[in-house]
This record gives structure tokens, sequence and C-alpha cells, in this order.
């Protein structure tokens, strides 16, 4: 059987990496897009790609330029396509409205259509988010639940969704969603909490930094781990019928509680390095976002099994490692 070939938009991204370890082992030719600015500083800006770069291609196409897109997969013609690059940050005061629809929906829709033209076998994934549920009127959330998204990325996600499926329906094509909670891991951007928490913890220790600065502390939820949802993009393109599909652990913690096991993890209390700053404040949902993963489990055979306080710990681990800090980790009675 010849070779499959795989593409991967946001490949340097924290499941972009995790996918093309996992395409690649699974004996895939894996390509990745990236913008050229990626190109032009790989050590800096494609590190989570570092030690794959002799065993992926890399080619340059930004999400805003049809041309470019077309281009690229006029020359790789891949057999699957999963589309992770997106601006992903939340924020609901300080959105750069124009530029995360611009790309966030255009870059969809520029790679389905251009897609359906050179590649129409091509079976795609689309990246969807727990955002898109926003104001959820129930929890937990399935395929089923209305999307009240409240950001302008939740938004533009809907509409990446609605694409996936019109393409689906309208074409033909093998186009399928996944949408995904929260997923974290050692290598989580550091704008998002869980990383922002861990990288500090370790910076703490290692006398780099005295303070923790944090928004509220409540919100809830569903966490998981993101190696474990790589593995559903894929099983989601193997199957017979494309399909949508909600990936998730179906269980809540709050941001204090990852506060408490990463300070507790390296024996610190956390109530003496934390300080809430407004500056970070974002309302709780009235509902919390947490979803119901049994379709996953009934039709890929998926189901997300990482302990919470082990993904914490693993996470302080590594950001403690990363300042060549050695440390015993002293086990947390939180969990
Ligand atoms: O880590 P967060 O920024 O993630 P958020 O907003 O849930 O979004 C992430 O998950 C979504 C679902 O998969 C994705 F769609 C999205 O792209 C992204 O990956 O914030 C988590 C919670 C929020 O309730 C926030 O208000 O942590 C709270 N929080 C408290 N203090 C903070 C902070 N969040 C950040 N980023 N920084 C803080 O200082």
């Amino acid at each position: 059987m010849a070779q499959k070939k795989a593409l991967i938009t946001g490949v340097n991204g924290q499941d972009g990496s995790y996918l093309a370890e996992l395409l690649l082992h699974k004996g895939y030719e894996v390509h990745g897009l990236v913008r050229r600015v990626g190109l032009e500083a790989p050590e800096r800006r494609l590190e989570r790609v570092v030690a794959l770069r002799d065993q992926i291609k890399l080619h340059a196409a930004s999400l805003e330029n049809y041309a470019a897109l077309y281009q690229a997969i006029a020359k790789i013609r891949p057999d699957e396509c999963y589309h992770l690059a997106a601006a992903s940050f939340v924020s609901y005061e300080f959105d750069d409205e124009f530029s995360t629809l611009t790309t966030n929906i255009n870059g969809t829709h520029y790679l389905l259509a251009s897609l359906k033209d050179l590649a129409p076998h091509c079976r795609f994934y689309f990246a969807g988010t727990s955002e898109m549920f926003g104001a959820a009127e129930a929890s937990p959330q399935d395929e089923s639940t209305r999307f009240r998204p409240r950001s302008i990325y939740g938004i533009s996600k809907v509409a990446g969704f609605e694409l996936t499926r019109n393409y689906r329906e309208r074409y033909g094509m093998h186009a399928s969603s996944g949408i995904l909670f929260n997923h974290e891991s050692p290598r989580r951007g550091f704008e998002f909490v869980t990383r922002k928490i861990t990288s500090t913890v370790a910076r703490i220790l290692a006398g780099q930094s005295t303070e923790l600065r944090l928004g509220n502390l409540e919100p809830l939820r569903d966490w998981g781990d993101a190696r474990q949802y790589v593995e559903a993009m894929w099983r989601m393109l193997q199957q017979e019928h494309a399909d949508d599909y909600v990936i998730a652990t179906g269980r809540l913690h709050s941001v204090k509680q990852f506060v408490e096991i990463a300070f507790a993890s390296v024996g610190l209390d956390w109530q003496q390095y934390v300080v809430v700053d407004q500056n970070y404040y974002r309302p709780a949902e009235k509902i919390p976002l947490c979803g119901n993963p049994a379709k996953a489990k009934r039709v890929l055979g998926w189901e997300a099994t990482t302990d919470f306080a082990i993904l914490v710990r693993e996470m302080v681990a590594e950001d403690c490692r990363l300042l060549g800090l050695e440390l015993p980790i002293i086990e947390s009675t939180v969990s």
C-alpha cells in the first residue's frame, strides 16, 4: 500500500507537533504548513518541531493567502488534512475581531475549496472547540447542544464548523469536526492559564519570580491531555463516514484546584504567591463547559484516561526541568 500523505496546518502548535509525531510513528509522510516567518527563524519559531525537522516537510503559506494555500495543496495532494491553525486565544475585551474572523474563517474556507478542487479524496479534520458552546444552555454539552458562542474566537469556530459540515453534505467530502474541550501538556502555550501557572511555579522555585498574577480562580474547565486528543483526531479520519465528535474528559476542575496541585507538587503553599489581578479577569460561565464524550467512546473507541493531578504535576516537573531544576516531586494530598 502506498504511503499516506498527511498535511497539518499549525504543525508547530501544541496539538500539531504531537499529531506530527503520532502520524510519523504510524508511517505517514507528514507535511506541515507554517508562516514564512516561521521558516525564516526556525530555531525560535518552530521550537516544538525542531526534533522532527528532518522527518517532516514544511511549506510556507499563511491562512490569509488563498493562492499560497492552493499551491501548497497542488504540490502535496494530501490524503488527510488536519486543520489546526487558528488565532486561538480567547479574550472578551481585547479581541482583534477583524483579524481573528478573517484568519479563522477564510483560512478554513480556502483550505476546503482547494481540497475540493485538487484532492477531493482527501479526508479533512477541522479543529472545533468548546468555545463554540459559549454561554451554553445545559451541561454537559454533546454533539446536539446548541452553539451560543460569546467570543469572536468562538464565532469564527462555529463558522468553520458549518463550512466543514457544508462541504461534507454538499460535495460529499470526508470532512469531520472535533469539538475539543481544553487540552493541556508540557507544550501548552504560555498565554493559557495552565502553562502560565506551571511555568511560574518553576520560576518561583528557581528564585526568578516571587508571585503569580491570575484572574478569576473560580471558573471550571474540562481539562484533558493534548497527547490523547490528537489520537482522537486521527481516529475520526479513519472512520468510513465523516462526522462530528465532542472530545472531552467529562470531568470538571477549577482554576484554583489546578493552582493548588501545581504549588503543592513542589512543596509550596499557593496562597503565599498567588495575587488576583483584575487585568486577567474574565467572568466565569453561568453553566460550566463540560463535555459529554459518549459518542467518541462509542464510535471511535476513544476515552480520556490521564488523571488530572498527574497531568498538572507533569507540567510543573517539565517546566522545572527546562530551568535546570532537579526536584523531588512531593506527592500532593489535593486531587
Ligand atoms: O487557559 P485559558 O486561557 O483557556 P480558555 O479560555 O478556556 O480557552 C482554551 O480552551 C478552549 C477550549 O478548548 C479553546 F477553544 C481555546 O482556544 C483555548 O485553548 O483560560 C482558562 C480559564 C478561563 O476561565 C480564564 O478566565 O482560566 C481563567 N483564568 C484565570 N486567570 C486565566 C487567568 N486565563 C488566562 N489565560 N490567564 C490568567 O491569568
